[in-house]
């Protein structure tokens, strides 16, 4: 599951004086293979096993001390991974959250209004979203539930509304429907959601788990100890990281034994559900413990609690979640050098960005590689 670059070719590829010494003569062939580059990156893909895409100098920058030989092949060698039915592009996606809510924590309800929803999702397409989540819950800690048939008048209309989108329509962009409820995410399915995102994993309603299975769509299975209004009263454990793992491992084996399909099956450690600052943290530092479950996993930390309390003013006071944004976004290069499959945000072009950097790091072939 971890993603690693490989170098394969010429092992001498940075001893050669005469041809650095060229190199570096040679200002404006530099800039060439530079822009070229900046369109190889443009492009983004992961997986590259033929010559390097800078075939007309050969010479692709590998920091000062030299150049790779014409011929090298820079490889992959595992792959991030991949949810059937769901953008592809060959990073860590990002996806952005409209929250449809009067009362969510992290926007205060600045999308509540239908318009002001839908006017978001196109804002956070045009930042690069590769996924929209729309959901009319808040799951803020405290929070009550709210009512089926207000979910439902809340998230539908801009599910609908938003399929229509033409980044939507040609698949570069997919809906998804933050929902506890089969029947909102039935709804939402047929409306154009083609990712259902319950944070109770199918432990809230009983019939999530075989609507998911009998839709055939992609499903976030969040770990989740009860419901808001008292979760965080469930927030004790021995060791949070194994325990995380183990109740996972146990919510995926009943989800894929309901006939959700493997290849549309996502895990979300759900920082903040039952779990205090400090068990964020513990998790956070422990990621990889996570790929031991086998499956992709959603990163899901934007604006939240913990952040606040890390960056708090001198008096003790937590920074508030509009002003979490950058501390998110460096979660979210953690996030993609743990080879997440995805992120989950509020403000979805830093989070690209931070993906860009990772990405260009990890295709960076360095002088051990081999
Ligand atoms: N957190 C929130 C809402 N939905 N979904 C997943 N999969 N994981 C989460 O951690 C998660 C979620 C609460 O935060 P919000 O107010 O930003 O929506």
């Amino acid at each position: 599951m971890r993603g690693r670059v490989k170098v394969a070719g010429p092992s001498n590829w940075c001893g050669n004086e005469a041809e650095r010494d060229a190199a570096e003569r040679d200002e404006a062939e530099r800039d060439e293979a530079e822009r070229h580059e900046a369109e190889r990156d443009r492009g983004g893909a992961h997986r590259r096993t033929g010559p390097p895409d800078d075939a007309h100098t050969g010479r692709p920058a590998c920091g000062a001390t030299g150049t790779l030989p014409r011929g090298t092949r820079v490889t992959r060698v595992t792959e991030l991974p991949v949810v059937a039915g769901l953008p592809a592009p060959g990073r860590t996606l990002v996806m952005g959250v409209i929250n449809v809510t009067p009362d969510s924590f992290s926007d205060g309800g600045s999308f509540f209004d239908h318009d002001a929803a839908l006017r978001h999702g196109r804002e956070l397409i045009a930042e690069g979203a590769d996924i929209l989540d729309v959901g009319g819950e808040s799951t803020r800690p405290g929070a009550a539930r709210v009512d089926p048939e207000e979910e439902l008048r809340r998230t539908i209309p801009v599910i609908r509304a938003l399929a229509d989108e033409p980044a939507i329509r040609d698949g570069r962009t997919a809906i998804s429907v933050d929902t506890m409820r089969a029947a909102t995410a039935r709804q939402a399915y047929e409306a154009g959601a083609r990712l259902i995102n319950d944070v109770s994993g199918g432990q809230a309603d009983p019939a999530m788990i075989p609507t998911a299975a009998e839709l055939g769509c992609a499903y976030v299975q969040m770990h989740w100890r009860g419901h808001s209004v008292d979760m965080q009263s469930r927030a004790h454990y021995q060791n949070v990281v194994t325990e995380v793992r183990d109740e996972l491992a146990r919510l995926a084996d009943r989800a894929l034994a309901a006939g959700i399909r493997a290849d549309r099956l996502v895990l979300d450690p759900g920082f903040g559900f039952a779990k205090t600052g400090e068990h964020n943290w513990q998790l956070l530092q422990h990621l990889d413990v996570l790929h031991e479950l086998g499956r992709p996993l959603l990163f899901a930390a934007s604006r939240k609690r913990f952040l606040g309390t890390l960056l708090a003013d001198p008096d003790g006071n937590p920074r508030p979640p509009l002003g979490r944004d950058d501390a998110t976004t460096a979660l979210t290069g953690w996030a993609a050098q743990h080879d997440f499959w995805a992120v989950r945000v509020h403000t979805v072009r830093p989070s690209r960005d931070a993906i860009a950097v990772v990405d260009r790091l990890r295709r960076t072939p360095g002088p051990g590689d081999s």
